[in-house]
């Protein structure tokens, strides 16, 4: 733990190599913070909620996968059965969120709160209630809710049951969950988003982001070409679905925002070599055909070759492309954690199905102590590439850096890391909006307040302002603390972003 804390100081002392900036940001900029239902709510079998696909993931660690049991196993640590019970909480956690000056709060609506199994007719009213409470809440303090409908937690029962979102089936459930969503919240809530991070899947046979993101178990003995298959089936119900919610929710409320959220990463040729140049050409072609349809309402032309060239015939109706040219998104938000380096000595442009392989590591670059690059400029490039790109409104609902914290005896917490990477991301925000003239709403980095890690399962994983007393074993009192980062990032807010010491 010690030699893992010291490297992570190194590599995070940038306060003197970046140009801080102190621009402010427009009038009605949405400073806040973002989390999940799943990752913070707990409550896991309270009040009618049903099992989700993360209620069968269990706790890892930096270097020891979560595993995915068949059902709830007794004697397992499930680390989001009772999370930080935001579920109990909610009215203080939000009032530190207000005492930050917090003017939006990203969360998602837990779909099996609302719908237990999926696939029932009607939804369970205690589940709509909760979250009734929850936006009254950020309301009483001027906050805005900003929610994604699918943030990695489907239904289990439609996992099991059906083959997630494999099936077409699964485009009704959610088209359902989400008229159900908009109609109730109409008045309350005004900024959504589809489904989190939806280009995750890129990476088919990452057997975990697959569940997560589309309730796909493989099966043993199933091919590399069988898992593409699969997902380009169940990317495109997913688009569909999405294009729908967002037909039907401009007609419940014409105000609404409904935007998309993609996982953004630019990506970089290693060398200046054509083959490296063309190879990252084709990974982000890939990868962003998720976002271009969410976009433009049509498929890519690469994307398109690539599946006929592979033989993939994924189930694509006359009627689904329509549905794709009418549901087409408000605002591009987007998760920045780091920028992506890829290399053709790994793997050459024409055979490149598996994504993770081109992957090399950016010698310029430090890592956090989970491996993650820490790129700061590279935030300024998404936000130039998304604009040039789309042409639409953008939005930042996650960045961030996971660490360790330590507890001083006088209950202090001292993160200055976590501060300058957060110092040193703003500021190149900050140029993108004021030199480069970029669209963008807001600001809400990742995990405001401590929360259970997705990828890891972990609690000492940590990005929050807010502390929680609770750890990788599940010990812990919940009691909530400041951080130091608490203070500075009030600054930031009260500031408009003009102070970022
Ligand atoms: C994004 C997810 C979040 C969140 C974050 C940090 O991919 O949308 O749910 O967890 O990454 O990742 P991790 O929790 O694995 O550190």
């Amino acid at each position: 733990f010690l030699i893992c804390r010291m490297s992570f100081e190194n590599a995070y002392f940038r306060k003197d190599v970046l140009n801080m900036t102190g621009y402010t940001m427009p009038k009605g900029f949405l400073w806040g913070g973002a989390v999940a239902a799943h990752q913070l709510e707990g409550a896991w079998d309270e009040d009618g909620k049903g099992m989700s696909v993360a209620d069968v993931m269990t706790v890892g660690s930096a270097t020891k996968p979560r595993e995915i049991t068949d059902g709830v196993i007794p004697g397992k640590n499930y680390p989001n059965h009772e999370a930080i019970d935001f579920y109990h909480h909610y009215k203080g956690d939000i009032k530190l969120m207000a005492e930050m000056g917090f003017k939006a709060f990203r969360t998602s609506i837990a779909w099996t709160r609302i719908f237990p199994k999926g696939d029932e007719e009607e939804p369970n009213e205690a589940g709509l209630k909760f979250y009734d409470d929850l936006f009254d809440e950020c309301h009483k303090y001027g906050i805005e809710p900003v929610i994604t409908l699918s943030h990695f937690e489907i239904p289990y029962h439609l996992v099991k049951e059906y083959g997630g979102f494999t099936n077409r089936k699964l485009i009704d459930y959610f088209v359902r969950f989400a008229r159900v969503c908009f109609k109730r919240y109409k008045n309350k809530v005004k900024y959504w988003m589809t489904f989190n991070e939806i280009d995750n899947q890129s990476a088919f046979n990452n057997d975990f982001l697959m569940a997560t993101n589309s309730g796909i178990l493989f099966k043993d003995g199933m091919t590399d070409h069988d898992k593409e298959a699969a997902m380009y089936q169940a990317g495109h119900y997913e688009l569909v679905a999405s294009a729908l919610a967002v037909k039907i929710g401009h007609k419940i409320n014409p105000n609404f925002q409904i935007g998309c959220m993609i996982n953004y990463s630019p990506v970089r040729p290693l060398t200046p070599s054509s083959d490296d140049v063309l190879l990252a050409d084709k990974w982000e072609q890939r990868r962003d055909w998720f976002s271009d349809v969410h976009v433009f309402g049509e498929y890519p032309n690469a994307v398109e070759a690539y599946i006929e060239r592979n033989g993939y015939r994924p189930d694509i109706t006359d009627e689904d492309r329509i549905v794709l040219k009418e549901g087409t998104v408000d605002y591009v938000g987007f998760s920045y954690y780091q920028t992506t380096t890829v290399s053709s000595e790994k793997i050459k442009p024409d055979d490149l199905t598996d994504l993770a392989k081109a992957v090399a590591k950016n010698p310029t670059l430090m890592r956090s102590d989970w491996g993650w690059e820490i790129d700061p400029e590279g935030l300024r490039i998404a936000l130039n590439q998304l604009q040039d790109r789309y042409h639409k409104p953008l939005f930042i609902v996650e960045n961030g850096l996971g660490a360790y914290d330590k507890v001083e005896a006088d209950g202090s917490i001292h993160d200055d890391y976590r501060i300058d990477y957060l110092r040193n991301h703003i500021s190149e925000m900050e140029k993108a909006v004021e030199l480069d003239g970029v669209n963008l709403m807001g600001y809400l980095p990742w995990g405001c307040i401590d929360l259970v890690s997705a990828g890891t399962g972990q609690m000492d994983k940590r990005y929050g302002f807010i502390y929680v007393d609770k750890n990788d074993a599940g010990e812990g009192t919940l009691t909530r603390s400041r951080k130091d980062s608490f203070f500075w990032y009030k600054k930031v807010i009260e500031s408009n972003g003009q102070d970022l010491d």
